[in-house]
Order: C-alpha cells, then sequence, then structure tokens
C-alpha cells in the first residue's frame, strides 16, 4: 500500500513539473513574439516617417527601399532631409545621379545623410549594388 502511495506522490511530482514547465515555455514564447511585435510596430513606424515634413527616412531591407521602393515626395525648392539606413547584413548605397547623391557603400546599421533642395522634376533614386530590386522614384513638386 504504502509502494502504491509513494509511486503515486512521485507521478504527481513528475506531471506537476511536465505542466509548470509547458507554461513556463509557453509564457516566455508569449513574451518573445510581444516583443517581435513591438519591434515590427516600430519598423512600421520608421517606414511611416516616409514624407515627413522636415525630410525622408529610407531603410534598406530585404533588398528593398522601405519594403515597396515606393515613391518618394519632396517639395521643391526646400531643403528636406533624406537619411538612408541600412538594416540588411547586405551593403546596399543610394544614388540619385540627376541629384548627385551617391551615399557610398553602406553595411549594416550604418546610415547616410543628406539635405536636397530640388527643382520640381521626377529623379530616380537606386542602390548600385542591386539596381533591378531597389529603385523609386523622387517626385519634386
Ligand atoms: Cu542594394
Amino acid at each position: 500500500m504504502l509502494k502504491i502511495i509513494i509511486s503515486l506522490f512521485i507521478t504527481l511530482i513528475i506531471v506537476a513539473g511536465t505542466v509548470m514547465t509547458v507554461a513556463i515555455i509557453f509564457s516566455s514564447d508569449g513574451r518573445e513574439s510581444e516583443r517581435q511585435q513591438q519591434q515590427s510596430l516600430e519598423q512600421q513606424r520608421e517606414v511611416d516617417a516616409l514624407n515627413v515634413d522636415s525630410g525622408v527616412l529610407i531603410v534598406s531591407q530585404d533588398r528593398a527601399f522601405n519594403g515597396t521602393n515606393p515613391d518618394i515626395n519632396l517639395k521643391a525648392n526646400i531643403p528636406q532631409e533624406l537619411v538612408l539606413v541600412n538594416k540588411d547584413s547586405t551593403p546596399h548605397d543610394i544614388n540619385v545621379e540627376s541629384l548627385k547623391i551617391d551615399s557610398g557603400i553602406l553595411n549594416k546599421d550604418e546610415e547616410f545623410k543628406t539635405t536636397i533642395t530640388a527643382e520640381p522634376g521626377v529623379y530616380e533614386y537606386y542602390c548600385s549594388l542591386h539596381p533591378q530590386d531597389m529603385k523609386g522614384k523622387i517626385i519634386v513638386q
């Protein structure tokens, strides 16, 4: 009888331990995905920062500028800052030949800043390392 009680007790401890371990793994998973969600929200805010009054933030990531190589709208004849941050482990740059802009090659987490004061027009921007995938238009009005 005593043996049965002891083995029941041991089984109970093993079961409780397993349940607690699973619970801990799940709760840390939850925290992890919450953190990732917050991170992607921050990235979203960075992407949304396009076309703010004072300037433009471009993030190169996954071989694209701001995910979709968007049109960048600028106001004519007003100095506006353009910032490029490279978030890829692959090097990138940004070139706008008609505005004489060449960032030079940026490695991961490096950034390039310039100020654009341009006449109305459409200016192509591109990455010289991936000109097929990373190119878009700066529209100055
Ligand atoms: Cu590139």
